[in-house]
């Protein structure tokens, strides 16, 4: 294995803190024995956790206004895939990247493919972009993609949806997440309906285009750019697109892309149950479209909707396997340390989750007896269960503390070296 991180100084920085971290892995399998839970278990559960890296977010991100590069970024797929292996290396939890074209196409589809094995890593989902122009494109999108009056503009974004079903087959990849900024910004500038109708013509034509084992996610998002009606704004209209395609098109549901407050968990419920819910990005808001680092402004929420993803899963088996990825954007943060502790705090929801005791909330559910089933989930989420997430990344080979042992690396310093920033080089995208 390409290690990009010395084994020897993980395992030297893993030492120091195996001490520590016994000690507090005893008192909290203590505590959860007398609760009836086994500590074991969960940590096995917990070292099955993955979520995947999105190549764009290992770049510094940036806003409307600005963008303040960091040291050693990226500056091609290559180099994002080295920083997502350290990731990976460290938190083992993140063995996935999900690729965005034409930011991150390969010259060499099957060199990339090479590499990412090297790094033990593989191809999640790949993400189109037809919500810019790219150069030398023949048709605008500025006034629509998919859903373009132009039959022109429409068909080059389906060519681009299925060249990227091509590539991320040439990559091992099994789905496409399609997000279209599709939309209007005035009353009367589109014909709401009529708008619907050509996303979901251009969307048949990408579906026919998917291999047998292939799944295309739907990404809603509520506004932004279009910030008077966008065409797919809400799960309702994606579930309605999801469904009207076929078994093979699933909702992604991106955790920022909703109205202030609303009841993203029941979102999930309803897509589980209805066999629709394809996947995540996982980020965290407190206003709109924020893109910040999971877990940082809601956890309980993040908790919450892994509570409803245990519900289902308890329901369903192994069939449900919804996809999780992180979609972020880091614009004040190394995004390598960003990314792992964001990847940490969806493993700790997930974790979170496991330690609801369902038979006890089903029951207070039953008698109506509000309070203890509130209290069920509380004290679940209550949990720290750092130790086990430690100890899970320790077993699994990679560091107890991922952001200390990469800042004792000196990665991001080394990089600052070898990657001097180059002008037009591929940075991360708008997120
Ligand atoms: C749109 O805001 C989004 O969440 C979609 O997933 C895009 O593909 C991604 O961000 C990257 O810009
Ligand atoms: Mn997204």
């Amino acid at each position: 294995m390409d290690y990009k991180i010395d084994t020897g100084l993980v395992a030297e920085h893993n030492a120091k803190l195996q001490g520590d971290l016994d000690a507090d892995y005893a008192a909290l399998g203590g505590m959860l024995a007398r609760r009836g839970q086994d500590i074991e278990q969960i940590t096995t559960l917990a070292q099955t956790f993955a979520v995947a890296l999105p190549s764009w977010g290992v770049g510094t991100g940036g806003t409307r206004f600005a963008r303040f590069p960091g040291l050693g970024e990226p500056r091609n797929v290559q180099e994002k895939l080295d920083d997502c292996a350290v990731i990976n290396q460290l938190t083992r939890a993140t063995p996935a990247v999900s690729l965005h074209f034409p930011w991150d196409k390969p010259s060499d589809p099957s060199a990339l493919r090479a590499q990412a094995a090297a790094l033990g890593l593989h191809f999640d989902l790949v993400n189109s972009n037809t919500f810019q122009d790219q150069a030398g494109q023949a048709h605008t999108y500025k006034f629509g993609s998919l859903t373009a009056n132009g039959a022109a503009a429409r068909e080059q974004a389906v060519a681009h949806n299925i060249d990227c079903i091509e590539l991320g087959r040439a990559l091992g990849s099994k789905g496409l997440t399609v997000w279209v900024g599709d939309g209007a910004n005035f009353p009367g500038q589109s014909n709401l309906r009529g708008a619907l109708e050509r996303y979901l013509d251009s969307m048949k034509s990408i579906y026919k285009a998917l291999p047998d084992d292939w799944q295309v996610f739907i990404e809603h998002k509520l506004f932004e750019p279009a910030f008077y009606a966008t065409t797919i704004a809400d799960w309702g209209t994606s579930f309605a697109c999801a469904t009207e395609l076929g078994p093979k098109a699933k909702c992604l549901v991106d955790l920022g892309h909703h109205a202030p407050n609303t009841n993203i968990e029941m979102i999930v419920a309803r897509l589980a149950q209805f066999g629709k819910l394809g996947g995540f990005h996982f980020n965290d808001s407190k206003y709109g479209d924020d893109d910040l680092d999971s877990g940082s402004i809601n956890p309980f929420q993040l908790f919450l909707v892994f509570n409803e993803l245990a519900d289902a899963a308890q329901r369903e088996g192994a069939a449900f396997k919804p996809s999780y990825m992180l979609d972020q954007s880091h614009n004040v943060t190394d995004p390598i340390e960003s990314l792992m502790s964001s990847a940490s705090e969806v493993q700790r929801a997930f974790v979170q989750s496991a330690l609801v005791n369902r038979l006890e909330l089903a029951a207070h559910q039953e008698s109506n007896d509000v309070l203890p089933a509130a209290q069920a989930l509380k004290r679940a989420f209550r949990t720290d269960v750092s130790a086990i997430l430690a100890m899970a990344r320790a077993r699994s080979g990679g560091a107890i503390d991922p952001v200390a042992c990469y800042r004792t690396a000196g990665y991001r310093a080394k990089a600052a070296v070898a990657r001097p920033a180059k002008a037009g080089a591929s940075g991360s995208g708008i997120v």
